[in-house]
């Protein structure tokens, strides 16, 4: 099959949200293209990653008392050099409850809609969030949540879900027209989120719409969480350190985990953050600040995410700026072209969530992620496990297809392109059963 024809049938199945560039045709090996990506592994060369134990200072750090100073640091440099600073003021939310449904889903669960509103800028739009929870439960449960994509009706079929009236990008098949969804969108990522699966595995399961946060354009800022905390003045300052669209995403996930605290049928203390794509490089911001999250999934986060930078394979620092230019801090654009010269690399992201456990998941048919730099990220997260007396991925050695290894630290190149499928969520749930519950 022809390349176009592919990227086509591709497009026919995944909503597209828009960027400032399309994206190229493939996300797997394929030659040479347009600038700004890198399919060519002789290409990647030497390069050092920064010392993950050496404080700015130059100290080492070799025990859980010092790593508590170098785990801020490292906080700092990725919010200064990367994702952005954080507002640090306290937002006062206000939850309301709009629907319960007792028995959804042919009884498996009870379903809510909670709507988080911010009580001090009454101009947002609140996040709404799903909410099932295994009926019959005990006692409270654990949760699995994730952001998704295109709505919260896009997970399910289920009509009495109302379309999201959020902006939406637009994509092929009418799924959504002048950006806001359709009927048509009514499902569309339901193959992504088993949510009888996991329902009956004893999770509860929290979704959102990520543009409930920030609509994923380079004006989203406008209409989100970053119109009104955070200097807008100096968004698209290339010296400044203000907060990107990831930093929001991955604020409001925090939010949503204020919500899960309140809810007296979820055991707040066991939720696990996954995150695909876009939202893997956002749960793992999220899972680095918010200490509340116990576990963290990054589904091919790629560039930016779980992938070492410094290897500028499959998508670089330079093409995500380009694309992307709401994503990250402006001074990381100052990195295009020198990764090398950044004061962090990904496995130090990664390391932050230590000691708790932490999944990479890779596909073959996703070189775009760089599932070699993102098995790597994994492995140098490693001394900070040891720290705390836990072994991370274990081993050296990358795996074959549709093998999950490693201990606190695990991960996974399974076949395939850049998606959710079983197969993930099958490790996932494995993962979470086996170190979460
Ligand atoms: C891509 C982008 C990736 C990844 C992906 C997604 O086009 O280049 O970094 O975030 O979008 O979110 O699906």
């Amino acid at each position: 099959m022809n390349q176009p024809v592919h990227w086509l049938i591709g497009m026919l199945f995944t909503i597209r949200v828009a960027s400032a560039q399309t994206n190229p045709p493939m996300r797997t090996a394929e030659p040479a293209g347009p600038p700004g990506y890198n399919y060519d592994e002789t290409k990647v060369g030497t390069y050092t990653l920064p010392d993950l134990m050496l404080t700015a200072g130059g100290k080492r750090i070799t025990d859980k008392a010092g790593w508590t100073g170098r785990r801020a640091e490292l906080l700092q440099l990725f919010a200064e050099n990367v994702y952005g600073k954080t507002p640090a003021q306290p937002v006062r939310l206000r939850f309301k409850t709009t629907s319960v449904e007792q028995s959804a889903r042919n009884g498996l669960a009870i379903r809510k809609q909670v709507s988080i509103f911010f009580a001090d800028y009454p101009q947002l739009p609140p996040i709404e969030v799903l909410l099932y929870i295994p009926k019959g439960a005990t006692k409270r449960v654990p949760v699995m949540m994730g952001l998704n994509f295109c709505g919260n009706h896009c997970i399910t079929t289920e009509p009495d879900i109302a379309l999201s009236t959020r902006w939406v990008g637009n994509a092929i098949g009418e799924v959504s027209v002048n950006n806001r969804a359709t009927e048509k969108a009514r499902g569309m990522q339901e193959r992504r989120w088993p949510v009888d699966t996991i329902l009956k595995r004893g999770y509860a399961l929290a979704t959102a719409y990520y543009g409930d946060i920030e609509p994923d354009h380079p004006k989203g800022w406008q209409t989100g969480i970053r119109s009104v905390l955070g200097d807008s003045t100096r968004y698209g300052d290339n010296q400044a350190s203000e907060w990107g669209a990831i930093g929001a995403w991955a604020w409001g996930m925090s939010r949503i985990m204020d919500y899960l605290q309140t809810d007296p049928a979820i055991d707040a203390r066991r939720v696990v953050l996954m995150g695909h794509s876009r939202i893997g490089k956002a749960a793992l911001w999220a899972g680095a600040q918010d200490e509340r999250f116990a576990a963290i999934i990054s589904n091919e986060s790629g560039e930016g995410g779980a992938a070492l930078a410094r290897r500028e394979y499959g998508e670089t620092v330079e093409r995500i700026n380009t694309n992307f230019p709401h994503w990250f801090t402006g001074r990381y654009k100052t990195y295009n072209r020198r990764a090398a010269d950044l004061p962090v690399d990904q496995h130090q992201l990664l390391a932050l969530i230590a000691p708790r456990p932490l999944y990479v998941a890779s596909a073959d048919g996703d070189q775009w992620s760089d599932p070699k730099g993102e098995f790597l990220g994994a492995l140098q997260a490693e001394p900070a496990y040891k720290l705390y007396g836990k072994t991370g991925l274990g081993t050296a050695t990358f795996p074959g297809l549709n093998q999950s290894i490693g201990q606190t630290v695990r991960y996974h190149d399974r076949t395939g392109k850049h998606d959710v499928t079983d197969y993930d969520w099958a490790q996932y749930l494995r993962f979470a059963d086996e170190l979460v519950r």
